[in-house]
């Protein structure tokens, strides 16, 4: 048994989209995991700037930045066995075209900024992100 913890947001599109609830029933039927944080608001460009550290520079981090917050998000910590890869591979892959059908980003994506859904990419991840979304969280 891996017991982790991720970081999710339903990013603005889910939320303008009514979402929510489709994305976070296929997160509470796919395993025996646990959203034991949840929030809705919308990010300012301090939280999103940490966030997205690693895409600084890049030709689509403006346009990423400005989607982002755009409108609320869902953010959640969601925990249990191998949660970070599940919850990956519930997403689908970053572009939704490639994604494969039965994925959220599959069933329900668009363009590639507009991907419903954040994941963690690894526990070490994890832990970066869910302390710039919920720092009282220990
Ligand atoms: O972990 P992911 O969300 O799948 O992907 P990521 O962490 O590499 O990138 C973060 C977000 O940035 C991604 O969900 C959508 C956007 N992004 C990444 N690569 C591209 C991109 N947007 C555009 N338009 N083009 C890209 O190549």
């Amino acid at each position: 048994m891996s017991q982790q913890r991720t970081l999710v947001l339903l990013k603005p599109d889910t939320v303008a989209r009514k979402l929510v609830g489709e994305v976070i029933a296929r997160i509470e039927r796919k395993a025996n995991w646990t959203i034991s944080a949840l929030e809705l608001r919308t990010l300012d460009r301090t939280v999103l700037e940490q966030h997205y550290a690693e895409h600084v520079g890049r030709d689509f981090y403006e346009p990423l930045m400005g989607f982002m917050s755009s409108g609320p998000v869902v953010a959640m910590v969601v925990e249990g066995e191998r949660v970070v890869e599940g919850i990956r591979a519930l997403a689908g892959p970053t572009d939704p075209i490639s994604a494969a059908p039965g994925s959220i980003r599959g069933d329900f994506g668009t363009i590639t900024r507009e991907n419903l859904i954040h994941a963690s990419d690894s526990e070490e991840s994890a832990e970066r992100e869910i302390k710039i979304f919920f720092p009282g969280l220990v």
